[in-house]
């Protein structure tokens, strides 16, 4: 059963210690077919200075219970009074000199929980997942991120069906029972909040190595896949090796167990868990082979595998006081994955990727109905605020104050935060107070961009007169649904002045200046400038590099001067910031005038393009990104109201067919050029290419006008990520050719067995980009290997088309709304969480105009009457809908 009260609102101002104190926890897990039954024993402690009257409140959900008692005594009548959401008992004897140890038994239906929270079963593995509030669906707790207990954990199983049991720490005993059965036992000496319980019990295949830490540990790695996958695992222990190294050279910072185990199942919510000493990953981010998996895939294992490693610091040895503190692991975190791929990969590349992510994911987010500080203060669903304003601009704020600080000091605060706060629960203003001291500087104005919601503008002008260059800037912050505070932020603006060679300018600001540190503006006031002076010639003003800031950027700058930057900026970022802001605009501009005229068929633009895919000084990466238009989705962004998704598509069709009419010869000339590889290699650099090779396929087929040169590629390829590139543009392109059928049919028929290949194949048929996809897709719902309950799935399909598909998913009629709707009202009863997640598709609808609007606010007020709807879900159907 979903929950489905209508949950209270917690507020983080009412945050408060517990009375009690949670020491120790020994569990007892006897797995069997139908059941599990649990035991947990805690020993706790009651606070200093607490009321000694007060009673022990325990959190449950859709518990059973079995049986209670303290001290080995049983409990029950007033003592106790306990329901399956909550276990209430009157402990006279704790005290904060007494321990007392409390014994509780539940019961546990793994096999019905298709919920996938707590203790559940994928493909016969037990799994767990806890975090967030997982851990009261497996037993009674003070389930909340504040308590940190030491665990042992004894679980007992079936030898046939489990003959691997796993869960945190070090594994102290193991051993066989009667009936065949078994049992281990595994001790965490490290105290941790129970969202980083885990165990996993299964017939697992492991992959195995060795790795000693710098000062000399000897750890176990281990990898468990299900069983004939594990050859799938070798690039993903190469990057947990990779991390592990790189977090000692980058941070100084060891692993600290005797063994590190990471598990892949196939039905998981999220991405992946890091679960002290046993990570829980979705097979996406696990299994990888160059014959079902893209490179694009590969970048994928190898960050979540890097940012759950690197949580053991930055979220396991020092976590969060509670979950209004989230960003402070999960911004962190990623930071630090961004960070490990940009120094194992490129810089440049990896910037570009993210700021996309960022502007796809959070910024549309961050303009919406859902829109929240980084630090929320009130939340009715904590599991709907794992989002991209949490991840990824709390990490762009944590990449602000490395940039404010300069590379040494940050460190220095980093270095402090580990010393002052392992073992802490912490808090965002213990964070920012370690960066305060070592970087001795005051960040209270800094702080704001934890407290206030919304993409702030910043406004930059430019003059130039008898050698002078003044630049006048101006941000501002409009109020939006989260209704936080618009005071001024700080915003570090890093920028070069470039001269005409595509040199950086050496160039000193006059007195009087806003506050300039090398390379980068400190804007604190709602409007500053910076003048530099005896100035040669007129310089190009490259700003926000590396998009220094999370903010819009309105830079009334000359088109000359723009198109100048893309070909010639010395930093490479720059030139790519120059080209899309200007391509986006343009599309946008197109759109708004009513398809396919005005300026987006501008030559000079097209010119801009193909000139840069052309340039063999850029790596090959980069030219691939520097080529890609910005996605429908992000030009009705940038449209902002009254929105037809029909003319944003016509506008990117009509500048695609420009390129491909005057530069088809240029690129195939590039593509020659280029030259194929021999062999797979998944590095970078091959990668870079075959994005290259692949990004010029769609412009070279529209010009031949033909599917033909995809059928060749597909039928040529050796690896999923050409097939993939080549079946997309057959499918999308050329849908009605007979090649684009026949080979859609050859690779299902080819991988129908792989579930992760077939998550591919459900997702590009759902994002046809065509309106009539809809009934197509209506289909596939009824497909023998579409399940709901399986949540890579139920995202391929359903997600697939409503974010991924903007003309079917907005169509005139709210056909696409309506079937949306649908499919959540299905999914909800059986995964709330992952309904809810992909109720978010919505969370533009008020971008478009009012024949649609009125669409979409119809499926929503549907779907919110819905009874019994659950709290993950009507939590954001409701937000959805102020
Ligand atoms: N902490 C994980 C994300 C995560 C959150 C909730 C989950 O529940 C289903 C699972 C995973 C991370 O940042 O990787
Ligand atoms: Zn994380």
């Amino acid at each position: 059963m979903a929950r489905s009260d209508d949950g209270q609102v917690v507020r983080l101002e009412d945050y408060r210690p517990t009375d009690f104190l949670i020491e120790h926890v020994e569990m007892r897990f006897e797995l069997f077919e139908n059941e599990a039954l649990v035991e947990t024993v805690s020993t706790l402690r009651r606070r200093e200075g607490t009321d000694p009257a007060s009673p022990l409140v325990l959190d449950g959900d859709a518990l059973d219970f079995v049986s209670a008692s303290v001290n080995g005594l049983d409990i029950a009548g007033d003592r106790l009074d306990v329901s399956p959401d909550r276990l209430r008992v009157a402990l006279p004897e704790a005290t904060a000199a007494q321990a007392v140890q409390l014994s509780v038994r539940t019961r546990l239906r793994p096999e019905d929980n298709t919920q996938l929270m707590g203790l559940y079963r994928t493909n016969g593995v037990w799994c767990t997942q806890c975090e967030a509030e997982g851990f009261r669906r497996i037993t009674y707790f003070l389930d909340r991120p504040d308590v940190l207990a030491t665990y042992r954990v004894r679980v007992e199983a079936d030898r046939r069906a489990a003959p691997v049991l796993l869960s945190n720490g070090n594994p102290v005993e193991a051993g066989a029972l009667g009936d065949d059965r078994h049992f281990a036992v595994w001790d965490d000496p490290f105290p941790k909040p129970s969202y980083l319980f885990a165990l996993v019990a299964g017939d697992l295949d492991p992959i195995e190595e060795r790795f000693r830490t710098r000062s000399g540990r000897d750890v176990r790695l281990t990898i468990y896949t299900e069983k004939g996958l594990s050859s799938r695992a070798g690039y993903a222990m190469d990057a947990l090796k990779r991390s592990m190294v790189w977090d000692e050279r980058r941070f100084g910072l060891e692993y600290d167990l005797d063994v590190f185990n990471i598990v892949a199942v196939g039905d998981f919510n999220m991405g992946a868990m890091e679960n002290k000493g046993l990570n829980v990953f979705n097979h996406k981010y696990v299994l990888l082979d160059p014959d079902t998996a893209t490179d694009g895939d590969y970048q994928g294992v190898e960050t979540v595998i890097a940012h759950e490693y690197f949580h053991n610091w930055t979220g396991n040895r020092i976590t969060c006081r509670d979950w209004f503190q989230l960003c402070l692991k999960e911004g962190l975190t990623v930071y630090r994955d961004q960070e490990f791929t940009s120094d194992e990969r490129s810089r440049a590349v990896k910037r570009i990727a993210s700021v996309h992510t960022l502007k796809s994911h959070q910024f549309p987010e961050d303009q919406g109905p859902l829109q929240h500080p980084v630090r929320p203060t009130r939340y009715r669903e904590i599991n709907n605020f794992y989002t991209a304003t949490v991840y990824e601009k709390g990490a762009e704020l944590v990449r602000m104050i490395a940039t404010i600080l300069g590379e040494t000091r940050f460190r220095a605060g980093m270095d402090l935060y580990f010393a002052r706060h392992d073992g802490d629960a912490a808090t965002i203003e213990d964070f920012i107070r370690c960066f305060e001291e070592a970087g001795e500087t005051d960040l209270s104005q800094f702080s704001r961009w934890y407290a206030q919601a919304g993409t702030p503008t910043l406004e930059v002008r430019e003059s130039f007169a008898d050698g002078r260059l003044t630049l006048d800037f101006s941000q501002s912050l409009a109020p939006g649904s989260a209704g936080t505070p618009t005071a001024p932020l700080v915003i570090p603006i890093r920028f070069g002045l470039v001269d005409r060679a595509g040199r950086d300018i050496e160039a000193v600001p006059e007195a009087g200046s806003a506050e300039v540190e090398g390379d980068v503006i400190l804007l604190t006031e709602p409007r500053a400038s910076v003048v530099f002076a005896d100035l040669p010639e007129r310089p190009l003003v490259s700003v926000l590099r590396g998009f220094s800031a999370p903010v819009t950027l309105l830079h009334a700058q000359a088109e000359a001067d723009r198109l100048a930057l893309a070909r010639l900026d010395p930093d490479p970022f720059g030139r790519w910031r120059a080209l899309t802001d200007l391509v986006g605009e343009r599309l946008r501009d197109g759109a708004k005038a009513g398809g396919t005229e005005a300026g987006a068929t501008d030559p000079a633009i097209a010119e801009a393009l193909i000139a840069s895919v052309e340039d063999g000084r850029l790596e090959p990466a980069l030219r691939a990104q520097m080529m890609q238009l910005p996605g429908e989705a992000e030009i009705a962004r940038l449209i902002g109201r009254d929105v037809d998704p029909e003319r944003v598509h016509a506008v990117r069709e009509a500048v695609l067919a420009q390129i491909a009419r005057t530069g088809s010869e240029r690129l195939s000339h590039v593509e020659a050029t280029l030259g194929g590889d021999a062999g797979f290699s998944p590095d970078a650099a091959s990668a870079g290419r075959r994005a290259l090779r692949n990004a010029l396929l769609l412009p070279l087929s529209l010009a031949d006008g033909s599917p033909e040169r995809a059928a060749r590629r597909y039928r040529d390829a050796d690896n999923m990520t050409d097939r993939l590139a080549a079946l997309t543009v057959l499918a999308h392109v050329f849908p009605d050719s007979d090649l684009a059928t026949q080979a859609v049919g050859s690779f299902f028929q080819r991988f129908e067995d792989d579930a992760l290949v077939m998550d591919k194949w459900f997702l590009l048929l759902a994002t046809v980009p065509r309106p009539d996809t809809l009934e197509r897709v209506e289909a596939l719902a009824q497909h023998p290997l579409f399940r709901l309950s399986n949540p890579n799935r139920a995202r391929a399909l359903i997600g697939g088309f409503a974010t991924g598909n903007q003309r079917a998913f907005n169509r005139a009629d709210g056909a696409g709304y309506r079937w949306v709707a649908e499919q959540l009202r299905r999914l909800d009863p059986v995964n709330p969480q992952t309904a809810a997640r992909l109720a978010t598709a919505f969370r533009s609808w008020r971008a478009f105009e009012p024949v649609r609007q009125g669409h979409a606010r119809a499926a929503l007020e549907d779907l919110a009457a819905t009874p019994g709807l659950s709290r993950d879900l009507a939590d954001i159907v409701v937000r959805s809908l102020n």
